[in-house]
């Protein structure tokens, strides 16, 4: 008879290891863990049953193996990617599919069987003389209809300290669902290391994720995005399983905006990286329950939504004291874990670009000893802290949080829907959707954002970007929009759906808003959910009328907002507005064949509604001109 994957692992594990194993009565755990061994062949394996002494040792192991450098205050420490894997490798992250199956144009694929031979090939006694470390977590909150539970396996011990910050432990959830568990599973090589411990064969750099096996292998890399299974690889798991059972997996935070009379609303809101989605989440007089992804859920005719993760993996590039005291304080409080990456290193501190003060003459970084002036490999000159350079935390540290939502096996219910890219030229600052349909199909699905440094590539590029969630799409992009549209279809009450523009600027190129605004319309957007504020029906959405701005301004605030920022920063621009449907027509048109035709119609609907005003009004049509409703 063959062996079974717990015979397999009562050979090759010490007993003390192989015990924690044998307590979760589930064979597909025990078959994965087998076959990774066998594949990668480890000098040992260690497996973390979320005790607090396992979870210590996995702590330490990054510390002695040189994954993570201790810094003076207690339990903060440093990781440093290679100087080429410093963010998500989009190029060589793929989908693995049958024979022949395409998921469109911007949907990276690989032959399945081409994608298992190749892995077979780079992870062929890959963890040599390593220790395999084996962990158990739970996306979304455990003994919840969200819950997820995952495995990950992985030879980096920052990597798996980094889970343990960012995401629930489910050690206890994996024995609780026994055989029952319908279980993503990750595996994460980190391949040859340097002396610094970074990753060698970047060149071999692959991210592959079958979705209907339920597992994603990453190999060479160490960078969060590429290697953090439970982060973005689970999300095109998410994605895949969502379509299939009929709910949603958004790359959204989920917030507590406050209203009149100690109302608390709560906001789900999608921008992609790097565009301001935390920095909304944490708006310090707000309530925050997640930053990065979202699962969304009907019930009663309402959506549900949970934070998957219980982390944050933030940006720190621009952190401050006075725009972020909350971070702040955390990020400088001892007593609790707390990984910075790719930062600056001077005497046990960590430095990074406008933190608001100066930063040390010199120190280490992600390229070594880092002075000023220097050019790295490729002959660019290196910054002292990388651009996507960021810091790894558990979301309780943070006094917003508000834990109980957070831990809500129910989800919080969702009254607003909020979309924001980057955009220099088009969209008002807020407006609101007509409804669901016009709202997923003109502010979601016709989302774009210009490019940043969270991906490897050009910066300020234009791109195409639906629900912020091209990157991880891991069903073709009309079949996700049908899906959101058909959502919505279900649901008694919708979620009113916003488009926000934090970066609108003037003809100059100056920036119309400053950071501190966006509060103002979160309180807008909160007010509208509940009828509470009138506002100007325009071609594209409503927008808000002058005299609730400028008292929010001064309630929240405390600043004046004069007519002239009105008309600055809500006039219509038409021909801006007339060029990006176009935009988005030719996207949809030249690369999703599955399309749902409803998109077309909708936008030709907006298109016709932008050519009428601009004949009576004219291209840059002022706020006032617009009717109140
Ligand atoms: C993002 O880039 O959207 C992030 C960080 O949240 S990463 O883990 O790289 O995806
Ligand atoms: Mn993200």
């Amino acid at each position: 008879m063959r062996d079974t994957g717990l015979d397999v692992l009562q050979r090759l594990l010490a007993p003390e290891q192989f015990a924690k194993l044998a307590a979760i009565d589930n064979p597909e755990v025990h078959e994965f863990v087998a076959q990774q061994i066998q594949l990668c062949r480890p000098e040992r394996v260690f497996v973390c049953d979320d005790s607090p002494s396992d979870v210590e040792y996995i702590r330490k192991a990054a510390i002695e193996r040189g994954e993570e450098i201790p810094l003076s205050l207690d339990g903060h420490t440093a990781h440093f990617d290679g100087y080429y894997d410093q963010g998500r490798d989009k190029k060589n992250t793929r989908l693995m599919v049958p024979p022949g199956t395409s998921l469109g144009g911007d949907i990276n694929t690989i032959d399945q069987q081409e994608a298992l031979r190749e892995l077979a090939g780079l992870m062929d006694g890959l963890m040599q003389g390593r220790e395999m470390i084996v962990r158990f977590f739970c996306l979304g909150p455990t003994h919840s209809v969200f819950s997820i539970p995952c495995l990950q396996i992985t030879d980096s011990a920052y990597v798996a300290h980094s889970e343990d910050l960012l995401y629930r432990k489910g050690f206890q959830e994996f024995r609780r669902q026994g055989p029952d568990a319908r279980i993503f599973r990750f595996i994460h090589c980190s391949g040859v290391l340097s002396e610094r411990k970074t990753c060698v064969n970047v060149k071999d750099r692959r991210v592959y994720i079958d979705c209907p096996d339920r597992t994603v292998y990453s190999v060479n890399t160490q960078y969060g995005g590429n290697t953090i299974g439970l982060k973005k690889l689970a999300m095109r798991l998410a994605i895949f399983r969502a379509e299939q059972e009929g709910w949603l997996t958004e790359h959204m935070l989920l917030m507590g905006v406050r209203g009149p009379g100690g109302r608390k609303t709560w906001v789900a809101g999608a921008y992609p990286s790097m565009c301001g989605k935390t920095s909304t989440a944490m708006i310090p007089s707000e309530t925050m329950v997640g930053d990065d992804i979202a699962y969304l859920r009907e019930r009663d005719g309402s959506v549900y939504a949970v934070n998957v993760e219980a982390g944050m993996f933030g940006i720190i590039q621009g952190i401050n004291s006075g725009d972020d005291p909350i971070i702040w304080d955390v990020l400088h409080t001892p007593g609790h874990s707390l990984i910075f990456s790719n930062v600056l290193i001077k005497d046990g501190k960590p430095y990074w670009i406008d933190m608001g003060t100066p930063l040390p003459p010199d120190g280490l970084n992600h390229v070594g000893h880092w002075t000023p002036g220097m050019v790295g490999p490729d002959g660019k000159r290196v910054t002292p802290s990388h651009a996507n350079a960021r810091f790894t935390l558990p979301l309780r540290e943070l006094k917003n949080t508000d834990v109980e939502a957070l831990e809500n096996p129910e989800g919080v219910l969702v009254r607003a829907l909020v979309y924001g890219g980057r955009d220099s030229d088009t969209w008002v600052p807020v407006q609101q959707a007509f409804g669901w349909e016009h709202g997923i199909i003109t502010k979601a699905a016709s989302l774009e954002s210009e490019t940043t440094a969270a991906t490897l590539g050009q910066e300020g590029v234009r791109e195409f970007n639906p629900m912020s969630n091209i990157d991880f799409l891991s069903v073709p992009i009309g079949r996700y929009v049908g899906m959101n549209l058909e959502f919505g279809k279900t649901l008694a009450t919708p979620p009113s759906i916003f488009g926000v523009n934090y970066f609108i600027r003037d003809r100059q190129g100056r920036f119309l808003n400053q950071r501190t605004d966006k509060v103002v319309w979160l309180k807008w957007i909160e007010l509208r959910v509940h009828g509470d504020v009138k506002a100007r029906r325009t071609p594209t959405g409503l927008i808000p009328l002058y005299e609730d701005l400028k008292r929010l301004f001064a309630d929240v605030l405390g600043k004046n907002f004069t007519p002239s920022d009105y008309e600055a920063q809500f006039t219509l621009r038409v021909p801006e507005n007339l060029t990006k449907i176009d935009r988005i027509v030719k996207a949809y048109r030249e690369t999703v064949p599955d399309a749902p035709a409803r998109l077309f119609e909708v936008l030709e609907e907006e298109r016709q509604r932008l050519l009428a005003a601009q004949a009576h009004l004219g291209d840059y049509i002022s706020p006032d001109r617009f009717g109140v409703e």
